[in-house]
């Protein structure tokens, strides 16, 4: 905290990456203190102490919707190199796919992390990652399953639609079979139908396991080229819609291709995002409980390094919340 012109100044040091399209901002400094227990806990002091420090990074007018935050920590598994708080315009996510190969590619950018294999504390477990000699990265994901196969809801001005409930790490609703155009030049139509269909789920008290609220909704396409398995459109909690294919997002679809029996251990599945920009994802099966362990592959870029200046007498220092 430093005083300028008898205002109090406090500044967060930040460092912003993209992932194909999907920006993360990294604050590598200057957060707030959280502890030192397990980020699980980590994460709801985050939520009750500092929720304006989260508003303050990624919200308007110093972020956007689109803004994912991560903030590095010291790990409470000492088995990992890093810990990892990722939050958005309107709260915290259990696990980022794009954000974490965007925290990869950072770390490297600061030389902090070498090539190779490391593992990264989240809220929800340990996630190995392994930064390869071309600077992709892939991320050995929390394990995937499929919860509930179609399950039908009435959506508002359009009707029944089915779907898929699978935990990624995030909880998504999947949806092939929709209707709906999948071009970026018809984004305000997916972002209102996927929106109704998240309203729809709330209204019927659809819920993922232990109450989890189904907070992503993934519509499915074919692909602009038969290099890639499929296309996506997936629909964040704040409803800002993911420029990348979301490593969460993909993460649950290959668990519902696991169940189907449309993908075996190993395979290689091209998600292509609304923008264009591509994961390549896999998995290994878990013998016993049904689940997979999902890897995506991607590349992130550092486009950004400033420091955020939050000065008390700004009516807006906390973000547009
Ligand atoms: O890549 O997992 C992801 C993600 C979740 C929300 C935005 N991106």
């Amino acid at each position: 905290m430093l005083s300028q012109a008898n205002q109090q100044v406090t500044k967060i040091q930040i460092i912003d990456s993209h992932t194909g399209g999907e920006p993360t901002r990294l604050i590598v400094d200057g957060g707030p203190d959280l502890g030192d227990g397990p980020l699980s806990e980590r994460v709801k002091v985050f939520k009750e102490k500092f929720d304006q420090i989260r508003s303050a990074v990624v919200c308007e007018p110093r972020g956007s919707d689109v803004l994912v935050g991560a903030l590095l920590c010291k790990p409470h598994d000492p088995s990992c190199s890093v810990g990892v708080i990722f939050f958005n315009n309107v709260g915290y996510l259990g696990m980022c796919g794009h954000g974490t190969i965007g925290l990869v590619a950072t770390l490297a950018y600061q030389g902090v992390l070498q090539i190779g294999r490391h593992k990264v504390d989240t809220p929800v477990g340990a996630v190995e990652v392994e930064l390869h000699p071309d600077h992709s990265v892939s991320v050995h994901n929390v394990a995937a399953y499929r919860a509930q196969h179609a399950v039908t809801i009435e959506v508002e001005d359009h009707g029944p639609v089915t779907g898929d409930i699978a935990w990624g790490g995030n909880w998504f609703f999947l949806i092939a079979d929709h209707g709906q155009d999948m071009r970026l030049a018809n984004i305000e139509a997916l972002t209102s139908f996927a929106w109704r269909v998240r309203e729809a789920l709330n209204a019927a008290g659809i819920r993922g396991d232990n109450g989890g609220e189904i907070d992503h909704i993934e519509l499915f396409g074919a692909p602009s080229t038969t290099e890639n398995d499929s296309q996506n459109f997936v629909l964040c909690p704040g409803k800002a819609y993911d420029r990348s294919p979301c490593g969460t997002g993909t993460s649950a679809k290959l668990a519902c291709l696991a169940a189907d029996g449309k993908l075996k251990a190993g395979e290689i599945w091209r998600q292509e995002s609304i923008i264009g920009s591509v994961f390549e994802a896999s998995f290994q099966a878990h013998s016993e409980s049904g689940k997979i362990h999902p890897t995506i592959r991607g590349t992130a870029f550092v486009n950004a390094e400033s420091s955020l200046i939050l000065q008390d007498n700004d009516p807006f220092v906390y973000g547009i919340r």
